[in-house]
């Protein structure tokens, strides 16, 4: 084709052909990228007819396989209730603060509003919490523009940062910096927010400081206006590069007053809005009316954001119980991705808040109309549902975040460890106990609660008891992510490290004794783009460049699965995730105004000695096959 349109090409035919004709005629080419894109997804789908899907996680096929439909939403401005026209995004909402005044007058005004405000967490923790973190962006993009019409009035939407960004490039082979820009886009007038895990970025290890200034900038060069930012030890030298949160009512170690300081010193630091990030779940209304209650009277100006976790069925209340103490923002994800592992339900706690006049501006039809999209999106991800069908108050005792339980539940059963799934929580509180009780510092999170949970899966699958360890430590093979926590790399926990505990497993490495990212060598980013270009191509990007200092690995497999795939966020996930079956017709747009009908015509025997099958296809009325591994 591509000679043919070379020898029947205008100029060609007219003879004023010149040296670069060809480099100067992009048309000539665009039959043949065109053709090795769909080449490249018929790959792609081929590996699925034979393989099925190899997205790690996914157990089955997915639960929907009709168009998921957009319910219809009513135009607000309208008396007569007639539907909205979402084609162009809703300009009114809090980010038109933010982006004209900045976020002081942004904190000030949400401090000022006489309702309590929402951030719908839908678009991360939620699926995180219960979905694995595997909702796609086209889940997103689908319903955005809808988006910011119901949810004008909210505070944010939270949509990045967190597990999504390895997840995004690990498992779904998109890039997490376009999600944000789309997004961004798509939704004008809402704030985007991110949970970012301070000096550990979005990341499970410390990192050099230049690193964390380049993301941060560039997060908000893409379109992020709000940094959620907490540090898994609650040590503040690691907050302190970023600006961050955290407080909890438990213990003798970590008493309100501990946290009243801890909120000094983040006060002192220039935080614009207080963020109380209760990652497990375990904040109850009474301890939320004390602990609300009391930086309130302290701090009568400062905006607080409370965040929760329905794992043992009590954030709704808790949520309640908050607002009316005098909390700003509470968090909750749409009713049909809310409660268990992820956040109370929207609907519920809207409707219970305008009772108590702290209404939060959103419209219960709204809501009903996002919930049906969102409860069509749940079954069709139902493949990666964990096998959560009820509240648990263990998480009282072992304090796992909400999306780690979800994970270790799913990694125990992976491990032939499903049925100690109870001794695994056991082992999870020994475990704490043996890095020094770092999860009461801030509930548990990312990435020590990942210390923690590789700790716990250890023991368990070792069959050690915690005096095992305590007796044994300077012969055991530890799981690296526990070394290098005693090591430091992840900062130094309230207390200290427990010794001689820390020096028996860490031996002869390196300790480090202050702030990681202050020993870690600067990062030379011209170097790292200059060396991916050489090796990917001149596509690479700044952003790029940062997706690869935070997960170099996942980035360069990254790259290669769309090398060898090409853009996959076209597929519709339906057929994205599941095995199609002979005769099955996919219509697949590539882009704007080209559709690609394409469907399953067979697949081949296997050839003779070699794993490799044939499969057939038929392309817009074209037949084509591709050649693909069988790895049954
Ligand atoms: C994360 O760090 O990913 C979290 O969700 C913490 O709650
Ligand atoms: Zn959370």
């Amino acid at each position: 084709p591509f000679l043919f349109r070379l020898l029947t090409h205008d100029v060609f035919i007219g003879g004023k052909t010149w040296t670069t004709f060809i480099d100067d005629t992009p048309d000539l080419f665009r039959l043949v990228q065109s053709q090795n894109r769909a080449q490249k997804l018929l790959a792609y789908l081929g590996d699925l007819a034979v393989n099925g899907s190899s997205i790690k996680g996914q157990a089955g096929e997915p639960g929907l396989k009709d168009e998921i439909v957009i319910p219809p939403f009513e135009n607000r401005e309208s008396p007569n209730g007639a539907p909205l026209d979402a084609s162009i995004p809703c300009e009114q909402g809090w980010r038109n603060i933010i982006v004209e005044h900045g976020p002081e007058a942004f904190a000030k005004a949400v401090r000022e509003y006489p309702g309590v405000l929402i951030m719908d967490t839908t678009w991360r923790d939620a699926h995180q919490s219960l979905l694995a973190t595997r909702l796609r962006t086209v889940e997103m993009v689908n319903i955005a523009k809808e988006t910011s019409y119901a949810l004008s009035n909210a505070y944010s939407l939270e949509c990045w940062g967190g597990a999504t960004f390895d997840v995004a490039m690990r498992f779904l082979y998109e890039d997490p910096w376009e999600r944000l820009r789309t997004l961004r886009k798509l939704v004008p007038n809402i704030p985007l927010q991110a949970l970012v895990r301070g000096a550990n970025g979005v990341g499970y290890t410390s990192y050099p400081d230049n690193a964390i200034y380049d993301f941060s900038k560039k997060a908000v060069e893409n379109g992020l206006d709000i940094f959620r930012v907490f540090d898994s030890l609650n040590y503040i030298e690691n907050v302190n590069e970023t600006r961050g949160d955290v407080a909890s009512p438990k213990e003798t170690k970590y008493t309100l007053q501990y946290y009243l300081d801890f909120v000094a010193e983040l006060v002192g630091e220039g935080i614009h809005v207080l963020g109380i990030k209760d990652m497990a779940g375990l904040l109850k209304p009474e301890a939320a009316k004390i602990l609300i209650g009391a930086i309130r009277a302290k701090y009568p100006d400062l905006p607080i954001h409370v965040h929760s976790h329905d794992t043992a069925g009590i954030a709704t209340a808790s949520m309640l119980a908050a607002a009316a103490a005098g909390a700003d923002v509470v968090d909750v994800a749409i009713d049909s991705m809310s409660g268990l592992t992820s956040q109370p339900p929207m609907g519920a706690i809207c409707a219970a808040l305008e009772q108590t006049g702290l209404g939060t501006g959103i419209r219960n039809a709204d809501i009903q109309a996002l919930n049906l999209y969102w409860s069509q999106v749940r079954m069709l991800y139902g493949c990666f549902e964990a096998n959560v069908r009820a509240s648990d108050s263990s998480v009282f005792d072992h304090e796992m975040p909400g999306g780690q339980y979800t994970n270790l539940m799913f990694q125990a059963a992976q491990l032939g460890l499903g049925t100690q799934w109870t001794e695994i929580k056991k082992k999870y509180i020994e475990a704490n106990e043996l890095c020094g009780n770092i999860i009461k510092a801030t509930l548990q999170v990312t990435p020590s609660s990942k210390v923690v949970g590789d700790f716990a899966q250890w023991m368990t699958s070792n069959k050690f008891s915690k005096e095992d360890v305590l007796e044994r430590a300077d012969g055991l093979d530890f799981p690296s992510s526990v070394v290098e926590f005693f090591q430091g790399y992840l900062g130094q926990p309230v207390g200290g490290f427990p010794e001689p505990l820390r020096t028996k497993i860490i031996r002869n490495k390196q300790r480090i004794d202050g702030r990681p990212g202050a020993s870690l060598e600067p990062l030379n980013f011209k170097k790292i783009k200059a060396d991916l270009r050489s090796k990917f191509g001149k596509h690479i990007t700044d952003a790029d460049v940062t997706s690869y200092v935070m997960y170099p690995k996942v980035f360069e497999e990254y790259q290669g699965f769309v090398e060898k795939y090409g853009d996959l966020s076209v597929i519709p996930t339906r057929y994205f995730l599941g095995r199609p079956d002979i005769g099955e017709e996919m219509h697949i747009s590539i882009e704007k105004g080209k559709t690609l009908i394409i469907r399953l015509m067979a697949v081949g025997p296997v050839v003779e000695g070699r794993a490799q099958r044939d499969v057939w296809f038929e392309v817009n009325g074209e037949v084509r096959a591709v050649s693909v591994e069988d790895k049954n």
